[in-house]
């Protein structure tokens, strides 16, 4: 048993005991434990084996039986029982932004409340309004809620879809007829979510069924859908639909053009077509004679067409194609421009790394600096630092910072935006900070108006340095607040205030589609990972892919300098020279 599914199941053993109402230390016990165990570094099974889960401080000896029960026998039965109490659907609510387990405990004890399904009658009944706690505004979010999740529920986070899609595509081009494959769909144009994986492969006629079984019978697949000697489709183990096509290798580029899309692109890209009389689909390019204009790739494609080669990333009609003619795409940023990470947190707020390991992680990596930034004194549910604590992780971060002289560690705070927009800690406390993340992550619910006049009084403070995942969304579960993008863009610029891609995929947080208004209006922005582990310190690549969807080049981005002008640029901001 993997150490993901360990900790999905202890996870779950939390919110069954906040079900049945047991008390809040045993319950965080176990949420506290799962967040520890995925963020192992040691393998499981070693540390159940060796018997050294027991020194694990966080895992009570109670909670090592259990793992060590889950990793040897793979089930437990205290899991199961639990389950039984209850029925399977009432966990789904849990979907719904707003429900925790202490509300839905109340609706499926005194309403009788099982799924989502009897949620939604139940609310458009009203009877909710009538229990303690709730009301007829609680009613309308929960119906909206609803609503999002319907809306929603055909699609996939980006990372999920891709650990499934790189898995198909190495099993697809590992067979020996296959002669050319590649991922495709939005998965290639690295959109934030995905509904199904396309993968395009280029073989001989004749070894197209073979390929196709080879593709529908791999371990791993639920269902198959259809198979034919063109197109097979097949749902994943994690109940993602994913197509295989296989052409010709002739056909192969404009099939894989095609299908990557978007669609918005390749009807832009025939109507230009059509105006130089060629036409474009996925067999090919034709000229009025119908003969064939042979390309061996995309690039030629697109040199066919007088165009610069379009990376997939940019292909959503938004622009592109007038800029490939005239030659002023912009270079993209790359992964391996990546020179540090900022917005990271550790145990000190509610990270499960120690500075000294995410340091240490991050200096494996191969960048050259870090900048910590737990969560502010208000937050206390992430433990979020008080003064004292935070003055001495300062001093913690200078002995680090001796230690290394290679390597930089910038200290930060992600500072809460309180409600009335002012900041979580006093001004000479921000003042001693190398750099400064604000955040909202308290009352959430707001109008566009107050959303955005909140923000900007906040960016007006002289000491801020970046602002934090701008929308506050989650991907597929909530959305964002709503913000009006020409004043906080205006603000952010009249501030210089840096503004953050946050780039754990669940957020992806400046939206793509106004990361290149922001570029545009001359702000910087930073892919920040947020992470809260060492594991989620390469969120930052993923952000990467983002920043690209927003026409960004190296220079847009803080975090492909290097550590001297980072501090520059921070230093600036104070309005004082760097240190070093
Ligand atoms: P999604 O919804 O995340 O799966 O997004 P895509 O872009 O992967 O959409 P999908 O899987 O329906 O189709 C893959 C690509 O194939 C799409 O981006 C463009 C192309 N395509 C599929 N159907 C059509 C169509 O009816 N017209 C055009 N022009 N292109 C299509
Ligand atoms: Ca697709
Ligand atoms: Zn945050």
């Amino acid at each position: 048993m993997k150490k993901e599914d360990v900790a999905a199941i202890l996870e779950e053993i939390g919110v069954l005991l906040e079900l049945k109402g047991e008390n809040p230390f045993k319950t965080r016990a176990y949420h506290n434990a799962a967040r520890l165990v995925k963020s192992l570094s040691a393998d499981l099974v070693d540390l159940v084996q060796s018997g050294e889960i027991r020194n694990i401080k966080g895992i009570g000896s109670a909670l090592a039986d259990k793992i060590t029960e889950l990793v040897t026998t793979g089930r437990l039965e205290y899991y199961e029982n639990l389950r039984a109490e209850f029925p399977d659907s009432l966990l789904e609510l849990l979907r719904i932004p707003g429900l925790g387990p202490k509300k839905i405990k109340k609706l499926y004890e005194e309403l009788g409340i099982q799924s989502i399904k009897d949620l939604e009658l139940a609310c458009r009944k009203h009877q909710l309004a009538a229990l303690e706690g709730f009301g007829a505004r609680t009613e309308q979010k929960i119906l909206e809620g609803i609503q999002f999740i319907k809306q929603h529920s055909d699609r996939h986070l980006y990372h999920v879809a891709l650990a499934a899609g790189e898995r198909l595509f190495q099993h697809v081009a590992g067979h020996p007829a296959v002669i050319r494959a590649q991922l495709a769909g939005s998965l290639r144009r690295r959109k934030e979510t995905v509904k199904d994986i396309d993968i395009v492969a280029s073989a001989e006629e004749k070894d197209r069924d073979a390929i196709m079984e080879h593709f529908t019978q791999q371990p791993g697949v639920q269902t198959v859908v259809a198979k034919g000697s063109t197109k097979s489709s097949i749902i994943t183990e994690e109940g993602i639909q994913a197509d295989l096509r296989i052409v010709s290798d002739k056909q192969f580029p404009y099939a894989l053009h095609h299908f990557t899309g978007s669609r918005e692109h390749n009807t832009a890209m025939r109507s230009h077509a059509r105006k130089l009389g060629i036409k474009m689909n996925e067999y090919g390019l034709f000229r009025e004679d119908e003969s064939l204009i042979p390309c061996r790739n995309e690039e030629e494609i697109f040199a066919a067409l007088g165009m610069d080669y379009i990376p997939p990333e940019l292909r959503e009609d938004m622009g592109e194609i007038e800029a490939a003619l005239e030659h002023r795409l912009p270079k993209l940023v790359e992964t391996s421009e990546i020179r540090g990470i900022i917005h990271a947190h550790t145990t000190e707020s509610d990270g499960a790394n120690t500075l000294e390991e995410m340091v240490e992680a991050c200096r494996k990596m191969g960048m050259q600096y870090l900048g910590i930034s737990d969560h502010s004194q208000s937050v206390y549910y992430a433990n979020g630092l008080s003064v004292e604590r935070l003055r001495e992780q300062r001093r913690r971060i200078d002995e680090l910072n001796q230690k290394y002289p290679d390597f930089r560690i910038f200290h930060g705070t992600e500072c809460d935006i309180l409600s009335d927009g002012s900041l979580d800690y006093p001004d000479e406390v921000l003042a001693e900070l190398d750099f400064v993340i604000i955040s909202v992550h308290q009352k959430l619910n707001m109008s566009e108006q107050e959303a955005t006049e909140r923000i900007i009084k906040a960016m007006a403070h002289p000491l801020v340095t970046i602002l934090g995942h701008p929308t506050g969304r989650l991907l597929l579960s909530r959305e964002g607040y709503p913000l009006n993008y020409a004043e906080l863009f205006a603000a952010a610029k009249e501030y210089n205030v840096i503004i953050e891609i946050n780039a754990n995929p669940h957020r992806f947080d400046l939206d793509w589609r106004y990361v290149r208004e922001a570029r545009d209006q001359g702000i910087m922005l930073s892919i920040n990972p947020d992470a809260h582990s060492v594991a989620g310190l390469s969120d930052t690549f993923l952000g990467v892919g983002i920043a690209r969807k927003g026409w960004l080049t190296a220079a847009d981005v803080l975090n492909t300098h290097s550590a001297e002008e980072v501090e520059k640029i921070f230093a600036k901001k104070k309005g004082r020279p760097a240190v070093s």
